[in-house]
């Protein structure tokens, strides 16, 4: 085994190449002379030396490189981790999908492990014939594919009083956005026969919070998915595997999770504050009762805390999200001055109705500090607003549905920092 390769990190070439970092750019040029780099010019360890065989890795992760994009959660935010939130990784991802094992989790009570064999969905209540059905009789139902984003409300919750997370991780991390394969609810409740005083579905969850939700059956009935698979794969426990309720464009807290039990009903229920209230408090001292759609927003994901421009002056790709639940994002502005002047951003890759959209701004950065601004746009012409503007109408306790513009505040050397500027 004499002609073994050490181990990556300490393999000569790569330590010495500085390939990823520190190289500076003539200017406005997005590319380097040849010539001079041992990382081009010399045969480098995996040029020479055999690979992992195809048994290797019967299920592929990410490079070892790409260890540090992970979830993360913030300790101090929550008294245990069983019912808590980690963050999506949005500065490290691009296009439209997050990975599966990238989408941020929030749980109750901790993941259920449950075994699909003995998996069982009721729906009972004002129904003609209350049912059962198992995995397989969910999967002999016409199967549906919908790309779709769920934010939790509490989404930005930390920064209502003010700049506080430093990473758009941590300010809008609590969302992601996949491919759902499943059913339409509606088979299902054709299927049980709804009873014409049926005016509300409560859901209800197998995991140990037993969370229920209640939700409006013109909802349920029109584009609700009862989903078992994600980006072309069975759910992953933490999303509620074998099945999750998918509600579009609606707060995340509704699509129940390990989907145990349909209640059909003609009032919504009464349900436990700590897992299913969202509720928006007013400047007057009045709340807002049900605000389950979630309102357009934006998030500028690199530059950003996280993700500090470290290639000097010169071209520059500004990218970042856009989502709205109320169908697809019509235009992305992008400001570097604060908000004073305001550039139509570039939409790039697929424009589907309560998903995420990929916007991009490409521009010279001449090297001055920059007050980085996004603001979307949705199909209905709602705009996003400025935080000013949403504590102007709610108030400063509020903590649930912040969709404001976010400031991200650039220095000279490219660190980035989460501030507010009025
Ligand atoms: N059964 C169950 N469903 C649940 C929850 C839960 O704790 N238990 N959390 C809800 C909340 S508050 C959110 S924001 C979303 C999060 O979905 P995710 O973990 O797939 O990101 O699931 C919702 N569904
Ligand atoms: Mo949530």
């Amino acid at each position: 085994m004499a002609d073994r390769p050490p181990p990556l990190s300490s393999r000569r070439g790569f330590i010495k190449s500085g390939l990823i970092g520190a190289a500076t750019l003539a200017s406005g040029l997005a590319a380097r002379a040849a010539g001079g780099e041992e990382v081009i010019t010399e045969i480098q360890d995996w040029n020479r030396y055999p690979g992992d065989g195809v048994d290797a890795r019967p299920y592929g992760k990410p490079s070892q490189f790409e260890a540090h994009v992970v979830r993360r959660n913030v300790p101090w935010l929550t008294s245990d981790t069983i019912s808590s939130v980690n963050f999506t990784p949005l500065h490290e991802l691009d296009g439209i999908i997050t990975p599966n094992g990238l989408c941020f989790e929030r749980h109750h009570a901790g993941i259920a492990e449950i075994d699909p064999a003995a998996y069982r969905l009721m729906i009972n209540g004002l129904v003609e014939r209350p049912l059962v059905f198992t995995l397989a009789d969910l999967k002999r139902f016409p199967r549906e594919n919908r790309v779709y984003f769920l934010e939790c409300a509490a989404n930005s919750g930390m920064e209502w009083r003010g700049a506080q997370l430093n990473g758009c991780q941590f300010t809008h991390g609590m969302v992601h956005c996949v491919m759902y394969t499943g059913v339409r609810l509606r088979h299902l409740l054709d299927e049980a026969g709804l009873k014409s005083e049926g005016k509300w579905l409560l859901a209800e969850g197998a995991d140990a919070s037993a969370m229920t939700r209640s939700i409006p059956m013109e909802k349920a009935l029109d584009d609700c998915m009862v989903a078992f698979a994600m980006n072309g794969e069975a759910l992953r426990p933490e999303q509620g595997y074998p099945v999750r309720l998918v509600v579009p464009g609606w707060e995340g807290n509704m699509w129940v999770k390990w989907l145990r039990r349909l209640e059909v009903g003609d009032q919504p229920w009464q349900h436990r504050e700590e897992t299913s209230k969202y509720t928006d408090l007013l400047a007057n001292g009045k709340a807002r009762r049900f605000t389950w759609l979630m309102d357009v927003k934006s998030v500028i994901t690199s530059p950003s805390p996280q993700a500090p421009i470290t290639h000097g002056k010169g071209p520059l790709v500004l990218t970042g999200l856009a989502w709205s639940g109320n169908g697809i994002i019509k235009r992305v502005d992008v400001s570097v001055d604060g908000g004073r002047n305001w550039k139509t951003a570039r939409l790039d890759g697929p424009s589907l109705p309560m998903a995420l959209h990929r916007f991009y701004h490409e521009f010279d950065w001449d090297g001055s500090e920059l007050f980085l601004q996004s603001r979307a746009i949705d199909e209905k012409g709602f705009v996003q607003p400025t935080k000013e503007a949403l504590r102007a109408a709610r108030g400063p306790n509020s903590i649930y549905h912040n969709n404001g513009i976010q400031t991200w505040h650039v220095n000279k050397d490219g660190v980035i920092e989460n501030v507010e500027i009025s």
